[in-house]
């Protein structure tokens, strides 16, 4: 068994997925190589310290370059606010450590092509972590379809629903509130939330071609917490797209942190001739199921798959069919999968290129809903 010897940036929500996922990953995994929690860096060190004891870390750094100088740090996982991942992933790929990347991957398609370019001349394992894809139910979405269980699909939907930001006394900027601050973010919803949507409309139903889109920023001014002062506010609060997809069908897109009474509902739905496929996120350890084709009228309706059997994804390495994972195994799952691609030789997904055409469609999104106008994306997959 060989030691990956982790140095991870960023002491927030996203810091704790990672380590947790990093903490459990050979409790669940059989893989050749264990993560050792060498280094967690923060500039904030008393957080940093407390993160450290919480979690397990060897070291407390505050500076990020320690950890690229560092012999010991084999893999750097980024989980700062988004202005910051690209010196960072940069940085990494030069000193030739693997790198796994908070999504999005970057402010906007110019900073991702560059990291995209670090980690491909240099040659490192990278990922960016869509955790979503490694839901189980969703996971086992994509299984279906590619065994044509849904046949041509004709409609692909899908929500990310939540309501944090209405009131118009929440600050922008600084520790948890740097989603609201256009420099730290580079977007609102369109890179947060949407961002997830589109990586798992790119997973299950492939290319997006063109968009067309309209945002809104409700509240146009917010304190900024780390100048105290009333700033205007840069970033999408609201976005609605509608999308053209490279296999003919129409996708709709809608995220918002406005609508009153949702925390996280994110949703899809996938419509085809020989059936449709839908998921939500409250209720993530169903998939539910129409099938069309192969049945018989008399007996047709919506079947809910409860996917916590042992074939179905990672789900054997959890418990017993009929008992539940959650949100954090998603971090997880995909954290397994990495390292069982550095392993194999065959890279997990989304790695930074992949990322990269999330980035595109984000970017075409945002000009849309400044022009007006349907946008196309350039998308390579
Ligand atoms: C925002 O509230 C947020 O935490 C996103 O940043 C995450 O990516 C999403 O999974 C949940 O919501």
């Amino acid at each position: 068994m060989k030691d990956l010897r982790v140095g991870l940036i960023g002491c927030g929500f996203m810091g704790r997925t990672h380590s947790n996922a990093h903490r459990r990953l050979n409790n669940f995994f059989k893989l050749g190589h264990r993560s050792v929690l060498k280094a967690i860096c923060d500039t904030n060190a008393a957080k940093a310290s407390a993160f450290a004891e919480t979690w397990g870390y060897e070291r407390v750094e505050t500076d990020w370059r320690k950890l690229m100088e560092a012999g010991d740090i084999d893999l750097v996982d980024i989980c700062v606010p988004n202005f910051a991942h690209k010196e960072i992933a940069i940085a990494a790929a030069k000193a030739g450590k693997m790198v796994i990347c908070e999504k999005p991957l970057a402010l906007n398609v110019a900073e991702a092509r560059e990291m995209v370019d670090a980690v491909e001349a240099a040659g490192v394992p990278n990922l960016v972590m869509f955790n979503y894809r490694r839901v189980p139910a969703i996971t086992l979405a994509r299984q279906l379809i590619d065994k044509g269980r849904i046949g041509r699909p004709f409609h692909f939907r899908a929500v990310f629903l939540q309501d944090w930001t209405i009131s118009a006394d929440v600050p922008q900027g600084g520790d948890a509130l740097w989603r609201l601050d256009v420099k730290a973010a580079g977007s609102g919803v369109t890179g947060d939330l949407l961002a997830h949507n589109i990586d798992c409309a790119l997973y299950l139903n492939g290319p997006i071609t063109r968009v067309v889109a309209r945002t809104e920023t409700f509240v146009k001014e917010r304190v900024h917490q780390l100048t105290g002062k009333v700033e205007p506010v840069g970033i999408d609060d609201a976005c609605i797209f509608i999308a053209e997809f490279a296999n003919g069908s129409l996708g709709v897109f809608e995220s918002t942190r406005y609508a009153r009474g949702h925390k996280a509902l994110k949703t899809f739905e996938i419509n085809g001739a020989d059936g449709s496929l839908a998921f939500n996120l409250e209720e993530m350890e169903y998939l539910d199921y129409f099938q069309y084709a192969g049945s018989d009228s008399d007996t047709r309706g919506w079947r809910r798959i409860h996917v916590t059997n042992s074939e179905h994804p990672y789900m054997d390495k959890y418990w017993v069919p009929g008992l539940v994972i959650g949100y954090e195994h998603s971090f997880l799952n995909t954290l397994a999968d990495f390292v069982a691609g550095i392993e194999s030789g065959s890279p997990a997904q989304p790695n930074f290129r992949t990322a990269l055409q999330t980035q595109k469609v984000c970017e075409a999104v945002l000009q849309s809903a400044k022009t007006g106008q349907w946008t196309e994306t350039g998308v390579e997959l």
